[in-house]
């Protein structure tokens, strides 16, 4: 049976998904594509054989065409379109980040389990990068012992003048957020942020680069140097440091070339590149779950609960950016209808 998918926003990553579900996910097409700019979403239907175009993406929900849902809209769009799927009983893959603050992300957190069913997973991809993914089996097998710090860069060659200084955190180190809570299996605790030297090359609205420290539960320490403006590729780095040991995350190169009395590796130019081969197993594995009748959320993938942990960080941090202070990270108690769910805490 071929999954039904009912996809809700047409810009630059709702092309990315349409294109993935209709030629790379395996048991998956799209059905149906809504955008507020209905011209974008006849566009991006026309090229999906037997898609539908629908004005709203309340429509699309309704759809009797559409078995599950794909919300790659803007994030201010996502509560009401998840909490409509939550209603409908349809699976949803919602786009990080899952809703804007903790507040929206609680509400699609209790309205999920009022409904008894996990419907949603959140599309925080690097879950799926197989580099991640060693380094914390490496961690899991104690092949460095306990860890004790965690030495983050997200690179980004240049962002557009649209970014503002909240976003170096919201949009980019929230990545981080979530990786670093599943790489670790801790709970972020604390955050301070720091703001060196200006790039001369940022926009000159924006704060970049910018350091993020977390602090674990455990007292893991992990520093983030977020630098959007870093002009010579898109560059990811991790480095576990644990007590016995240190494990690396590998740029994904493919090859090195030596010539010219040099050595040299290409270096992914965006996320869409370093990260398509982890976005592209992320929504395989959910529809795969979806067909099967697992409800909506992939074992292992983040969950509701998981946006809202993001979220809380991300809202503690630009608490720290506007006070220069080391900020608690305030949360709810995990409701225990999550303890099983995709992604286990110690
Ligand atoms: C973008 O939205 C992403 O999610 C990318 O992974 C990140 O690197 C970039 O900074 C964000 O703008």
């Amino acid at each position: 049976m071929t999954l039904n998918v009912g996809l809700i926003g047409a810009g630059m990553i709702g092309h990315d998904h349409a294109r993935r579900l209709e030629r790379v996910v395996a048991g998956a097409r799209v059905s149906a594509v809504a955008d507020v700019d209905l011209e974008r979403a006849r566009d991006l239907a026309a090229g999906m054989p037997g898609a539908l175009t629908y004005a709203s993406g309340h429509d699309i929900i309704a759809s009797p065409q559409v078995d599950a849902v794909v919300v790659a809209s803007s994030g201010p769009t996502h509560e009401p379109y998840v909490l409509a799927a939550i209603a409908a009983g349809k699976p949803v893959f919602c786009e990080k980040p899952l809703a804007p603050g903790p507040d929206a992300c609680l509400r699609i957190v209790e309205a999920e389990v009022a409904s008894g069913r996990h419907l949603v997973q959140v599309g925080f991809m690097r879950r799926y990068d197989p580099g991640y993914q060693a380094m914390r089996q490496a961690l899991r097998d104690g092949l460095i012992g306990a860890p004790l710090l965690a030495h983050c860069a997200h690179r980004n060659p240049s962002v557009p003048g649209t970014y503002t200084s909240d976003m170096p955190l919201t949009d980019t180190a929230v990545h981080e957020m979530d990786a670093m809570r599943w790489l670790l299996a801790d709970e972020v605790v604390a955050v301070s942020v720091l703001l060196p030297r200006r790039n001369g090359r940022a926009p000159s609205h924006l704060a970049d680069p910018q350091v993020l420290l977390m602090e674990t539960a455990t007292g893991t320490l992990v520093d983030v140097e977020i630098n959007l403006s870093c002009a010579y590729g898109y560059d990811i780095r991790c480095e576990l440091v644990g007590e016995t040991g240190t494990v690396t995350l590998d740029s994904p190169a493919g090859c090195t070339l030596r010539g010219n009395g040099t050595a040299s590796q290409a270096i992914p130019a965006d996320w869409r590149e370093r990260f398509g081969p982890a976005y592209d197993a992320e929504l395989q594995v959910w529809a795969d779950t979806v067909a099967a009748g697992h409800d909506g959320c992939a074992a292992g993938a983040a969950t509701s609960w998981d946006g809202y942990k993001a979220a809380a960080i991300c809202e503690a941090a630009l608490a720290a950016l506007d006070s220069g202070q080391r900020t608690p990270v305030v949360t709810k108690d995990r409701p225990a209808f999550y303890a099983d769910a995709a992604s286990p805490r110690p």
